[in-house]
């Protein structure tokens, strides 16, 4: 039965004034008919404004043949009430536009939202009435309306874009968009019919209207990576998860990375065999799920180029396999953009439409198109002569709904134009500094179309509503994000993409498939369960970033930045306090070594280098063991004598592996990580004796070990960059080894303790205070710690090699490290900074963990080559891919 309905009814004034009401919402599809619903329910009055003449947004318009939804149908349904999903049963996998259109019709009725919706109307204008804290917002279709918030639900992909292409007037033929399709039956059977665009519209409608028309010309631009939709009946394992626990399942969905519930695949591709690769992309080409493909082959397939390409050169070879004609299959196969870096596609006998004698595929990469005519569509090389011409030509994408009502005046007079002239600005998507008590429901810094709508659209529409519910009981009229917010969120945003592939590809995503908009990665990439995280974590901090006033209440702000933290250094720190551990150092010497032997354990493997191997050197009391890493390039290469971290307690030759594998294939030198004695048992100098013997031995030795004679470099982190900077300073007292450079990685510089950083970053970032406190007092007693051996910057420092030194905004070791390469830079020694922002202890070490610790490892990789003196590489740096950008280049310019 449809719920009781509360609110009272919008009213509207005398004599054609403008209607009142609380809330006005644009939009009546997915997102404006839950908003009509649950603002009712809340008591607010609301009316919701639409063009169309009926519910459905999207799937109003989107009616071209084969239009379906690519997100499975039972994930892709409300799920705000367990009644309506036992009152609907989807009769696809994949639901037709038609079934999803009465879905929503259902939902309005069921729910009798029709009656506040004022179909057939546009917004023309909307002003922020600073005097009275409301909207007016003026309509193309009856009165205005006044109301205290005004929320967008406009959708994403709600705008077609232009053609932008000479001479459409001119057509004398049939033309169609596939984003507004007519309403009743377009017949093509028996005509010539050209389709423009190959994305995710065009390869749905391009195998239906092959079958009906006379001849298929299809111009691509850009070809999509396409999967079988492998449409029927909903997959029973799928479908029993969701029945089983229905509850649990949207809840996992709700907190999973695209708003479909599927786990966080953990296995990297260079673990996988090529047979094991091969299996997991043959299951799911034949799933036919693109969350699944996008999510489930391996670990690095969406962050590296090198994973992502595997997956690309398998899509290829199925395409390969399914067009007959060569030069068809290599037109129709994408070869400048990664896998999902733009919107993949899922078809139903998409590429095999190819093999059909009525279809022709135009390549307009070789031969663009010059202009539309009378009779059909010229390129530079041929002429074609049309009846139809359909325009699956896309969307202006994520903004241009929002910025389709014009003017957008906020406070101040300062319009949406001028706020966004450099591209959408927003805090968190939702709202927008400058323009009060407006809302954007799934907007361009929200993870949107990055995700499966139906939850996103949920999870914003009930943060949305009950703000305003709590704004309410508090008394405040108004709510607006603040700059330094929305400052921060572009940041937390950039961060964000960095991680990803997005930003190596031109698409709509990124605003470049509309001439001169400007460019940017518009969805939010974190994911959505982490998005969802922030915004309930604004909400328990007093709606950090917002500023709140009301007529008889003291305005509240609580200003900042929500997310100071590099994206995945978060994951990793929310992981760890989830897990609750007690303090490492609780665990006494051999526990914490243990449980570091566990912890690493369980760490994505290092990536395969030229070849790995062991031995023995000589350190100052004694045989300590080494772990050899060597690139795979011909040799001899210089030696780089590493020092692992973990508080010249813990650790080993092995414990930072993956670090020295990544290392050794950035730089294209040998890594020889060091097994130096421990404390408690050793206690200092016998770290800092043994680093520096090592390094001795290893330069003695470096032709044995295939490592180029003369001088080596050394390198360490934490505990490990401690021993790196007193080996140079032995070194140099002593009469050598020859020493390049030296790459400082967060180490220990000094014994005191009052820095900032130690204050600033006592708890809550991996590596505490007490911790610190520990492993001193472990290694060293009180009277030894002011020795340069275990505090080099109270050594000597000048005449010290060349430093690369790093240091995380999130580590209580960070100001010491400042201090050391200041001091080092003062004493006239060449020195480099790396202050890591959003970054903590262990960044650079979590290889495959903390992704963006990459473009540092890069920077450092570049210090010790030049350190080393060879030239710098820019791609394939013993094995490394970085972006070729001539392949991702301009794919929409
Ligand atoms: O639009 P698109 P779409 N000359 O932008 C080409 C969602 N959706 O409507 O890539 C020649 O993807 C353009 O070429 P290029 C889904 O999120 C979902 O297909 O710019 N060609 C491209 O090939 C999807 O991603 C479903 O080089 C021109 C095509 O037109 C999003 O909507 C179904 C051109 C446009 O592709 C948009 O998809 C459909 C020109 N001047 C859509 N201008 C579901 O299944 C553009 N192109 C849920």
């Amino acid at each position: 039965m449809p719920e009781q309905m509360v609110a009272a009814r919008a009213s509207e004034t005398a004599n054609g004034g403008a209607q009142q009401v609380d809330v006005t919402v644009v939009g009546a599809g997915f997102a404006g008919l839950y908003l009509l619903h649950r603002l009712r329910k809340a008591g607010f009055t609301a009316v919701a404004l639409d063009s169309a003449g009926d519910v459905g947004g999207t799937w109003y318009w989107n009616r071209y043949p084969g239009a379906r939804c690519d997100i499975q149908t039972i994930d892709y349904s409300y799920t705000f009430d367990p009644e309506l999903e036992r009152a609907w049963t989807w009769s696809e996998k994949y639901a037709t536009q038609p079934e999803i259109l009465r879905y929503l019709g259902f939902v309005a009725d069921r729910y009798d939202l029709r009656r506040d919706i004022r179909f057939g109307t546009k917004v023309t204008a909307a002003t922020w009435d600073e005097a009275a804290d409301r909207w007016l917002l003026t309509t193309d279709n009856g009165a205005p309306v006044s109301c205290r918030h005004y929320i967008m639900a406009t959708g994403c992909l709600s705008t077609p874009k232009p053609p932008e292409i000479d001479g459409v007037k001119d057509f004398k033929g049939e033309i169609y968009f596939t984003g507004r399709w007519p309403h009743e039956e377009v017949k093509l059977a028996g005509k010539r019919v050209a389709v423009i665009g190959t994305g995710s519209s065009g390869i749905q409608a391009i195998p239906l209207i092959a079958e009906q028309a006379a001849h298929l010309t299809v111009f691509q631009r850009t070809a999509s990576f396409a999967l079988p939709a492998q449409n029927g009946p909903a997959p029973a394992d799928r479908l029993a998860l969701l029945e089983q626990d229905r509850a649990a399942y949207r809840e996992q969905a709700r907190w999973s990375l695209a708003g479909v519930p599927w786990p966080q695949q953990m296995d990297v591709s260079w673990q996988l065999s090529d047979a094991e690769r091969r299996e997991r992309f043959e299951k799911a080409w034949a799933a036919g799920d693109l969350v699944y493909i996008l999510t489930q082959l391996w670990a690095d397939q969406g962050v590296d180029v090198d994973g992502n390409t595997l997956i690309c050169e398998l899509i290829r070879e199925k395409v390969r396999g399914i067009v007959k004609d060569p030069e068809t299959a290599a037109a129709l196969s994408p070869h400048d953009h990664p896998f999902g870096s733009k919107r993949p596609c899922l078809d139903t006998n998409y590429y095999a439409t190819y093999n059909r004698d009525n279809v022709t595929l135009v390549n307009l990469r070789q031969e663009p198109i010059k202009a539309i005519t009378a009779t059909g569509i010229e390129t530079d090389k041929r002429t074609f002569e049309f009846d139809v011409i359909v325009f699956a030509t896309g969307f202006d994408a994520m903004t241009g709904a929002v910025t389709a009502v014009h003017p957008i005046t906020g406070r101040g007079g300062k319009s949406l134009s001028d706020i966004w002239a450099n591209g959408p600005q927003t805090y968190l998507g939702l709202t927008i500094a400058g323009l009060p008590n407006l809302f954007m429901i799934t907007g361009p810094g929200s993870p949107s179309v990055l995700s499966n709508m139906a939850p996103s659209i949920e999870q914003h529409v009930d943060w949305v509503v009950d703000r305003l519910i709590a704004m309410r009981e508090q008394g405040f009229t108004t709510v607006e994000a603040t700059d330094t917010a929305q400052a921060g969120w572009a940041r937390h945003m950039a961060d964000c993409a960095t991680v990803t592939l997005h930003r190596l590809a031109n698409t709509w995503y990124t605003g470049a498939n509309v001439p001169g908009k400007p460019q940017g990665v518009m969805p939010y990439t974190g994911g959505v369960g982490p998005y969802r995280s922030i915004c309930n974590e604004i909400v328990s901090q007093d709606m950090l970033g917002f500023r709140l006033t009301g007529p008889d209440v003291a305005e509240q702000c609580n200003d900042g930045e929500i997310v100071r933290l590099q994206p995945d250094v978060r994951l990793v720190l929310n992981m760890l306090a989830d897990m609750k551990l007690p303090p490492l150092e609780s665990f006494g010497a051999q526990g914490a070594r243990d449980f570091l032997n566990e912890f690493n354990a369980a760490r994505p493997a290092g990536r395969p280098v030229g070849e790995v191997g062991s031995g023995t050197l000589l350190g100052a009391d004694g045989p300590l063991p080494y772990r050899l890493y060597r690139p795979a390039t011909p040799g001899p290469h210089p030696i780089v004598v590493y020092f692992h971290g973990g508080g010249w307690v813990l650790g080993d030759e092995l414990s930072d592996d993956p670090f020295c594998r990544d290392m050794c294939r950035r730089t294209g030198m040998i890594f020889a990580s060091v097994g130096y004695r421990h404390a408690p048992e050793h206690r200092f100098p016998a770290a800092a004796e043994d680093g520096y013997a090592a390094a001795r031995w290893i330069a003695e030795h470096a032709a044995e070990l295939g490592g180029k004679p003369g001088p080596v470099l050394v390198a360490g982190w934490s505990a490990g960059g401690n021993i790196a900077a007193v080996t140079c300073q032995l070194a140099r007292e002593r009469g050598g080894p020859e020493i390049a450079g030296q790459l400082l990685v967060c180490p220990v510089t000094d014994c005191t303790f009052d820095r900032p950083s130690y204050t600033d970053n006592a708890t809550g970032y991996f590596l505490t205070r007490s911790l610190m406190y520990w492993f001193w007092d472990l290694y060293s007693s009180p009277a030894d710690r002011t020795d340069p051996r275990v505090s080099p910057l109270r050594g000597k420092l000048a005449g010290l090699p060349p430093a690369f030194v790093v240091t995380c905004e999130f580590d209580p070791l960070r100001d010491e490290g400042v201090a050391y390469a200041e001091a080092l830079a003062s004493a006239g020694v060449p020195v480099e900074q790396l202050q890591a922002r959003g970054h903590f202890h262990a960044s650079f070490t979590m290889v495959d963990v903390v992704i963006t610790g990459v473009s540092g490892r890069v920077k450092m990789a570049h210090a010790l080559r030049r350190f080393a003196g060879l030239a710098q590489e820019t791609e394939g740096e013993a094995g490394i891919r970085t972006a070729a950008p001539q392949e991702i280049n301009a794919a929409a310019s």
